[in-house]
C-alpha cells in the first residue's frame, strides 16, 4: 500500500518497443492512476518513456470500446449500437459460416500485429481459430521481416549481444535506430559507455536527437546504407585490417565478399551515400580498430525496398572485424530468437488443412481487399492491429474496408480508424487487465504480467475473445477450452525461461516451476551466452555466410550487393522528376505506431501531423515554419504542418507518426503516401522509401485546415491548449 489508499501493482509493458519495461502500476478504488518504471528492473532502470508515462489515460480513455457493438449505418458512417456479447458472437459467426461455406475458409482473413507483444494474446487462440477455419494465412510484414530474413540468412538465427554488456564496449555504431524516440533505455547505456571511453557514432539521415548522445553523426541518403557497408568492407579488406583468424575458422565465403568489396571504393559509397569518401574512410579504420565494437541497428534502414539487403551488408561487418569475439560486441538487431516459447503448442499449425491456405502479406492489404479472387476476401478479422492508419498506401486499404460486401470484424481497446469500418467491434482488455508472459527483442529477461486491475465493462483478452468465438462456430476440439493459466505453461514447455529457472526439470514440471518462479519474482534473465557467434554461427557447419547459397536460392545475390531504392533518383529518375523529395516516416516521440495518438497530453505535445523540411527545401517552395503544406504523390495526400529545420539533409523530409486519420485534417494520415511495395527479403515494408512533392497551401485553406484540426481535436487537448499550437521539441 502507497499514500492515500493507494496499491502498487507490478506490470509489462505491453508496447512493440525495444526496451519492455517492467512497470509498477498505482491503483486507487479500482483504477491505474499512475504507471511508473520499477527502479529494480535492471534495463528499465526506475524509468518509462513519456508514452507509457500516460498509460493510466489509455487505460481509462473515452475512446475505450466497453460493450461489443453492431454497425447501423452506411459503411464507413461511425454509427453503431451497443449488443450482448451472445448477439455479437451469434451474428458474427453466422456471417463467417455463410462466408466459409459459399467461398471456402480462405475468403477469411485475420489481420493482427503487435498491438500487445504478450506471447498469449499475440498469437495463441486466435491462431488455433484460424488454422480450424482454414482462413487466408497472414504474412506478419510488416515491421521486421526483412532484417531478420537477413539474419537468418547470414547466422541462422536473429541473435545479438546482451545490451546490458554494451557499457563496456569501446565504438558503438548506433545505425538506424532512434533511440530517443523509440528505444530510450539504451540511452543511459550509451551515457555509460561513453563514460568508461567508448565512441558513439549515430548513422540516420534523420537529426532525431540521437546526435546529441554521439561523438559523431553521419548522415545517409536513405536507403544506401548497403553501399556506406560496402564501402567500408572495401576498405577493411584493401588495408588488411579484418580478423583473419575469426574469418578464417568461422566464416565461408570471403574471396566472393573481397571481390564484391574490391567494388566499392569509398570514392563510389560516397557518391551513392552523400557521406565524404574520407569519412567512409576513417569510420572503416574506426570501426577495425576500435575494438570491442558493436553496431547497434533499428529497423530504420530496412523499412526500404532494398532494406533486407542493407542488414545483410551490416550484418557482414561484425563477422569481417571478429566483433562476435566480446561480450556486448557484434551486432544488435534482434535478440527475439533467445527466447524460444512453444509456438507449435499455443498455434497449433497441425489444425491447419492440406495443402496450407494460401498466405496474403498483410503490406498489400489494400491490394487483397480489392483485387483478389478465387476466392475474393469476405471476412476480416482485425485485433492487436489498427490497419486503417498503420498500412501502407492507405487510399487502397480505406478502397477495400469500404466494400460494402465485407464483413469485418475487430477487438479492440479504443475505437480506432479501423472501427470505424467495422460491421462489428468486440471489446478488448488492456495490459492492466489480462495476464501474459513477454519477451524483449532488446534485452533477455522473460516476464509475466499479472492484472493491476479487473477488466472494464466487457473486455475481454484476444485469447478469451477466440475461445468465445471458436464456441459459438461449434468448434468442439478440446484445445479451444484451454484456460490462459493452462496457455501459460504450454508457452512455458521447453522454452528458454523454463531452462533457466528450471534446468534439472523437463517438460511439464519445467513449465510449472517456471510459472511458479515467475509469479514470485516477476522476471528473469535467461541464462544464455553472452557471445551468441564467438564460435560461429547457427547452421549445422558453424559458418557464417558471407556467401549464402539460400540467398542464391531466393533469387537474391548470394553475397550482398546494393540496389538502389525503388522510389529515389537512381531507382526511378523519371518519378524523381516529378517527386523530389525523399519522405521517411518514423514514429513519433509522443506515439507508438498509431497507439497512444489519442490522448489528449500526448496529441497536445505533438500538436499537428508534422513535416520536417530543409530550410534550402522549404525555400524555393516558398514554405515558412508552422504553415500547414500539402504533401502529395501518385498514391494520395496528407496535409502536415512544416517544421523547417536542419533535421535532415536538402531532399529529405521526414513525417513522425502516426496520427489517427480520425484526427488527422482531410481524415487520413502519412500512410495515404507510403509505399506499399515489398522489400527484397521475406515481403518487408518499405515504409521509408516514399517520393513526395511538398506544396504551400492558400491563407484561406491553412485558416480551413487550422479549424478543422480544431474541430477533429475538439475536447481533446488539455484545457487552455489550442489545437495546431507550437510543436513541442522532442
Ligand atoms: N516513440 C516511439 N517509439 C517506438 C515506436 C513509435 O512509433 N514511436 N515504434 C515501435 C516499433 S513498432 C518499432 S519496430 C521500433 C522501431 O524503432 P527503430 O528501429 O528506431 O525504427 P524507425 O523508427 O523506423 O527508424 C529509426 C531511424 O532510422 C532512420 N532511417 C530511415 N531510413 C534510414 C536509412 O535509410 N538509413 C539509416 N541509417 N537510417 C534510416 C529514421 O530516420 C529513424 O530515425 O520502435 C518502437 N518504438
Ligand atoms: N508510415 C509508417 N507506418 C508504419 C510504421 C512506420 O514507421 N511508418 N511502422 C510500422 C511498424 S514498425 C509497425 S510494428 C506497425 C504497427 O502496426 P499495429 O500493430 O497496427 O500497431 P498500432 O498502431 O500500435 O496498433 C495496435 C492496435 O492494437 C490495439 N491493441 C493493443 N493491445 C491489444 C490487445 O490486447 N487486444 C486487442 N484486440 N487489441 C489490442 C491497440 O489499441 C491499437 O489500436 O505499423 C507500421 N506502420
Ligand atoms: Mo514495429
Amino acid at each position: 500500500m502507497g499514500d492515500s489508499g493507494t496499491q502498487v501493482k507490478s506490470a509489462v509493458c505491453p508496447h512493440d518497443c525495444w526496451d519492455t519495461c517492467a512497470l509498477r502500476v498505482h491503483v486507487q478504488d479500482g483504477r491505474v492512476v499512475r504507471v511508473t518504471g520499477d527502479p529494480d528492473h535492471p534495463t528499465t532502470r526506475g524509468f518509462v518513456c513519456v508514452k507509457v508515462g500516460h498509460y493510466h489515460e489509455r487505460v481509462h480513455s473515452p475512446d475505450r470500446v466497453l460493450y461489443p457493438m453492431r454497425r447501423v449505418g452506411p459503411k464507413g458512417s461511425g454509427q453503431f449500437v451497443r449488443v450482448s456479447w451472445d448477439e455479437a458472437l451469434r451474428y458474427t459467426a453466422g456471417r463467417l459460416r455463410e462466408i466459409v461455406d459459399r467461398y471456402g475458409g480462405e475468403a477469411v482473413l485475420p489481420y493482427s500485429y503487435c498491438g500487445t507483444m504478450g506471447v498469449l494474446n499475440y498469437g495463441s487462440m486466435d491462431r488455433r481459430f484460424f488454422h480450424r477455419l482454414g482462413a487466408s494465412r497472414l504474412g506478419r510484414t510488416i515491421c521486421s521481416s526483412a532484417g531478420k530474413a537477413a539474419l537468418l540468412y547470414t547466422y541462422g538465427d536473429t541473435l545479438g549481444p546482451d545490451p546490458e554488456d554494451m557499457v563496456n564496449v569501446r565504438l558503438i555504431l548506433v545505425w538506424g535506430v532512434n533511440v530517443v524516440h523509440s528505444a530510450v533505455h539504451q540511452a543511459p547505456i550509451l551515457r555509460e559507455a561513453r563514460r568508461r571511453g567508448a565512441t558513439v557514432v549515430h548513422i540516420d539521415p534523420y537529426r532525431n536527437g540521437t546526435e546529441k548522445l554521439a561523438d559523431w553523426h553521419l548522415s545517409p541518403r536513405p536507403g544506401t546504407d548497403a553501399a556506406l557497408a560496402l564501402g567500408m568492407m572495401h576498405v577493411i579488406l584493401a588495408e588488411g585490417l579484418e580478423d583473419r583468424e575469426f574469418v578464417e575458422a568461422h566464416t565461408v565465403g570471403i574471396e566472393a565478399l573481397r571481390e564484391r568489396a574490391r567494388e566499392w571504393p569509398p570514392e563510389r559509397a560516397a557518391a551513392v551515400t552523400g557521406i565524404p569518401a574520407a569519412d567512409i574512410e576513417r569510420l572503416a579504420r574506426l570501426y577495425a580498430t576500435r575494438k570491442p565494437s558493436v553496431i547497434r541497428a533499428g529497423y530504420g534502414m530496412h523499412r526500404h525496398t532494398n532494406g533486407g539487403m542493407a542488414i545483410r551488408a551490416l550484418a557482414l561487418l561484425p563477422a569481417l572485424v571478429g566483433a562476435w569475439r566480446h561480450p556486448g560486441g557484434g551486432l544488435l538487431l534482434s535478440n527475439s530468437g533467445s527466447y524460444r516459447w512453444n509456438a507449435a503448442r499455443l498455434e497449433r499449425p497441425d489444425l491447419m488443412p492440406t495443402p496450407r491456405p494460401r498466405e496474403i502479406n498483410m503490406i498489400r492489404l489494400g491490394e487483397a481487399l480489392t483485387t483478389l479472387a478465387d476466392p475474393p476476401v469476405m471476412a476480416l478479422v482485425v485485433y492487436n492491429s489498427n490497419p486503417a492508419a498503420v498500412a501502407p498506401n492507405q487510399n487502397r486499404v480505406l478502397q477495400g474496408l469500404m466494400r460494402e460486401d465485407l464483413f469485418t470484424v475487430v477487438h479492440e481497446q479504443l475505437f480506432t480508424d479501423t472501427c470505424r469500418y467495422a460491421d462489428v467491434i468486440f471489446p478488448a482488455t488492456t495490459q492492466m487487465e489480462h495476464t501474459d508472459l513477454h519477451s524483449s527483442y532488446w534485452h533477455l529477461y522473460a516476464m509475466l504480467n499479472e492484472p493491476a486491475i479487473a477488466p472494464l465493462g466487457e473486455a475481454v483478452p484476444n485469447t478469451e475473445f477466440f475461445r468465445r468465438l471458436a464456441a459459438a462456430m461449434g468448434f468442439t476440439e478440446p484445445c479451444f477450452r484451454d484456460s490462459d493459466e493452462e496457455l501459460l505453461l504450454q508457452a512455458l514447455e521447453g522454452s528458454a525461461a523454463a531452462r533457466t529457472v528450471a534446468p534439472h526439470l523437463e517438460g511439464r514440471a519445467q513449465a510449472e516451476a517456471a510459472l511458479r518462479y515467475l509469479r514470485e519474482h516477476r522476471w528473469v534473465k535467461l541464462d544464455r551466452t553472452p557471445v551468441p557467434f564467438a564460435e560461429g554461427a547457427r547452421f549445422p557447419d558453424g559458418k557464417i555466410r558471407l556467401f549464402s547459397e539460400a540467398m542464391a536460392a531466393a533469387g537474391l545475390d548470394p553475397v550482398v550487393q546494393y540496389v538502389p531504392p525503388a522510389e529515389s533518383a537512381e531507382g526511378a529518375p523519371d518519378l524523381y522528376r516529378r517527386y523530389p523529395l525523399h519522405l521517411i516516416t518514423p514514429g513519433a516521440h509522443h506515439f507508438l505506431n498509431s497507439t497512444f495518438s489519442n490522448l489528449p497530453s500526448l496529441l497536445a505535445a505533438e500538436a499537428a501531423p508534422t513535416v520536417y523540411l530543409n530550410p534550402a527545401d522549404a525555400r524555393v517552395r516558398g514554405i515558412g515554419d508552422g504553415e500547414w503544406v500539402r504533401v502529395h504523390n501518385d498514391r494520395g495526400e496528407a496535409y502536415l504542418k512544416a517544421r523547417i529545420a536542419d533535421r535532415s539533409d536538402p531532399g529529405v523530409a521526414v513525417s513522425p507518426g502516426l496520427w489517427w486519420g480520425l484526427l488527422s485534417p482531410g481524415g487520413q494520415n502519412v500512410n495515404s503516401l507510403t509505399t506499399d511495395r515489398e522489400a527484397d527479403m521475406a515481403g518487408g515494408a518499405a515504409f521509408h522509401t516514399n517520393l513526395v512533392e511538398v506544396e504551400p497551401v492558400s491563407p484561406e485553406k491553412a485558416a480551413a485546415l487550422d479549424a478543422e484540426l480544431a474541430e477533429r481535436l475538439r475536447g481533446r487537448l488539455p484545457p487552455g491548449r489550442a489545437a495546431a499550437g507550437a510543436v513541442a521539441a522532442p
